[in-house]
């Protein structure tokens, strides 16, 4: 669990992060797909050149699924629940995937916004997207 001082730094960054959601998204979902091309498997009914409109809604979607996650600081549990479900039931995706995507999202976010991103901050946003992925994760069996 984050600490009171990681939970503000989530929340700090995030009001930077928030209004640039889906560059940020599609620049991470860029960095995925670049890096770790097996990604790419689970988008095959996407066009994913750079730039383009379902990478640009996809990583709308996913930045906003963590803004909800930090509206609900306290209860990301809840708040992913839905989202959770998905993954492991549906979407099947594997949860190593979810260390990648992490990673890319926290490049996006360095690259952006350098001057705010502390190594405080970067500990505790990174903190914060294994809580995600965790709640993400779990119920796989
Ligand atoms: Zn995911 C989907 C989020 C990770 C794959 N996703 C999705 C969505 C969201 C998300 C919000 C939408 C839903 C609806 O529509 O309802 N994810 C997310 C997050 C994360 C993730 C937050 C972390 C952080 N995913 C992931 C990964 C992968 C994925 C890692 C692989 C690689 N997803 C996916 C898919 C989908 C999704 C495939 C479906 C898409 C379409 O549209 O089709």
């Amino acid at each position: 669990t984050l600490t009171q001082a990681e939970k503000a730094a989530v929340v700090t960054i995030w009001a930077k992060v928030a209004p640039q959601a889906e560059a940020i998204g599609a620049e991470s979902l860029e960095r995925l797909f670049l890096s770790y091309p097996p990604t790419k498997t689970y988008f095959p009914h996407f066009d994913l050149s750079q730039g383009s409109a379902q990478l640009r809604g996809h990583g709308f979607k996913v930045m906003n699924a963590i803004g909800e996650a930090v509206k609900n600081i306290d209860n990301i549990r809840g708040a992913l629940a839905k989202l959770s479900e998905l993954h492991a039931y549906i979407l099947r995706v594997d949860p190593v995937n979810f260390k990648l995507l992490s990673h890319c999202i926290l490049c996006s976010v360095a690259a952006h916004y350098p001057s705010e991103f502390t190594p405080e901050v970067h500990a505790a946003w990174d903190k914060f997207l294994s809580s995600i992925s965790s709640v993400l994760t779990e119920k796989y069996r």
